[in-house]
């Protein structure tokens, strides 16, 4: 366990196929995201490949195509900044509720790695970047790769 409480999961990504799917906003703290989540499938044995999407917005729709055409699993990758106006809320719940819906239509795992701040530093301190003290790319990925894991222990 960390001290945040997340679990050290040590799963193996062999013979798992994987589409890290990121948005462009925030683009600091989203190359830390992308790393962390590419160095976790990388070194579990995944194969894993890189899309992007314009917003957080768009990441449910891609997932799903995504997982259609042939992934085993999907990581979410987004950074939603809250600002002056309402859109912190409506990105959020639109990405959040999209993903639930992409995970529980496809039956397959969607990792989600999409951080909602009050600012840029909570950020860049969650993005595994030097300095960081969290590395939710790769928890995301983790989780990705434990659930398929999960499933496929059910069959
Ligand atoms: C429009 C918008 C705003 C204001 N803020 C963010 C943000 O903080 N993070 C993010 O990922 N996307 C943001 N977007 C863009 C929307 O997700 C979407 O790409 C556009 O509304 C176009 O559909």
């Amino acid at each position: 366990m960390s001290i945040h409480g997340a679990p050290a999961l040590n799963v193996t990504g062999t013979g798992i196929r994987v589409v890290i799917v990121a948005a462009s906003w925030h683009e600091t703290i989203m190359s830390g995201l992308i790393g962390g989540a590419t160095r976790a499938l990388t070194s579990a044995g995944a194969d894993c490949h890189l899309v992007r999407v314009p917003g957080s917005f768009e990441l449910p729709v891609v997932c799903a195509a995504a997982l259609a055409n042939g992934a085993d699993a999907v990581v979410a990758l987004g950074v939603i900044i809250r600002g002056g106006t309402p859109h912190f809320e409506y990105v959020a719940a639109a990405a959040t509720e999209g993903l639930t819906r992409v995970a529980l239509d496809s039956g397959k795992p969607v990792g989600f790695g999409v951080l909602t701040l009050d600012n840029e530093a909570q950020g860049l301190d969650r993005a595994g970047l030097p300095g960081s003290s969290e590395d939710k790319g790769a928890e995301a990925a983790e989780a990705a790769l434990a659930t398929v894991r999960a499933i496929r222990s059910l069959v």
